[in-house]
């Protein structure tokens, strides 16, 4: 059966990568980001390679109006969406609490928290009314385990492990599946914004080990949403090989 895919943040990274697994599996696409340009070339270069629909959606998760008016307005033919991939996010920083930038904590805040709420508020009731639907949040390790100087990107990836939790008990009676995927250290764009484009920094992060890649991300993401309707995977953390907790990493 084709499905319809949300996927928030298809601009780079986890996002792309998932959008790509889909689409060579014939799904069909929403995919949305803020770098518009992007967005437009990879709709088009995934419509002209694999033959599938793709809806670009440029707007920023941390806008509620915009992440309102974008669902509203959706063609009727794309309202019927299988899953939506709550992914876009990122951490920005990373200082001692009595430290940090007062602007990384909301730029965190209001994407990874408020964004992932804005964009279920929205999409879920789509879901409801069809009585079928998979909503899967992209937490990490950091919403397992507080690590020195990571208070608030994982006091944000905290609160997605529980909202994930919560949408569950909610959602449960209406016959809709919720996930929560939380990978470990993954070699995408997300070191490059935390380090706010500092590429030696970013680049050392992965000194010494096999970090995952964004494909591994996705083909997880994919595996929960192949199986049958009566199985759901909760909750699924995945990592490195050669990392064992958000900071145990055997290094060469
Ligand atoms: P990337 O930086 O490579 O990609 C992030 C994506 O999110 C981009 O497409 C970006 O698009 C989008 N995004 C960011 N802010 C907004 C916004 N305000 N509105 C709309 N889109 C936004 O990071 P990853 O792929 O690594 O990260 C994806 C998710 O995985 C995040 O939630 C991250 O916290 C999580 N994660 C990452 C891990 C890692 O080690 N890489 C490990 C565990 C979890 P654009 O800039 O065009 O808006
Ligand atoms: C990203 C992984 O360990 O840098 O969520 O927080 S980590």
């Amino acid at each position: 059966m084709i499905k319809t895919i949300f996927i928030t943040g298809a601009t780079a990274g986890f996002g792309k990568a998932i959008a790509r697994k889909f689409a060579e599996n014939g799904h069909n696409l929403i995919l949305t980001g803020r770098r518009k340009v992007l967005l437009d070339d990879f709709a088009r270069e995934l419509i002209t390679s694999l033959n599938i629909e793709v809806l670009p959606l440029c707007f920023d998760v941390r806008k509620p109006k915009e992440v309102e008016d974008a669902i509203a307005n959706l063609p009727d033919k794309w309202k019927n969406i299988d899953v939506l991939v709550n992914n876009a996010g990122l951490a920005v920083g990373l200082n001692p609490i009595h430290e940090a930038v007062v602007d990384d904590w909301e730029r965190m805040i209001d994407t990874n928290v408020k964004g992932l709420l804005y964009m279920t508020r929205f999409i879920a009731p789509l879901m409801v009314a069809r009585k079928q639907g998979h909503i899967i949040n992209i937490g990490s390790i950091a919403g397992r385990e507080v690590y020195p100087m990571g208070n608030v990107y994982c006091g944000s990836k905290f609160a997605v492990d529980a909202i994930t939790k919560g949408t569950r008990i909610d959602l449960v009676s209406h016959n809709i599946k919720v996930t929560q995927i939380a990978p470990g250290a993954a070699n995408t764009e997300f070191s490059l914004v935390r380090f706010k484009g500092d590429k030696t920094r970013a680049d050392s992060a992965y000194n010494g080990f096999q970090p995952l890649v964004a494909e591994d991300i996705a083909e997880v993401v994919y595996y929960v949403t192949t199986l049958p309707a009566h199985v759901n995977i909760n909750d699924l953390v995945l990592m490195p090989t050669a990392q064992a907790s958000a900071v145990n990493f055997h290094k060469k």
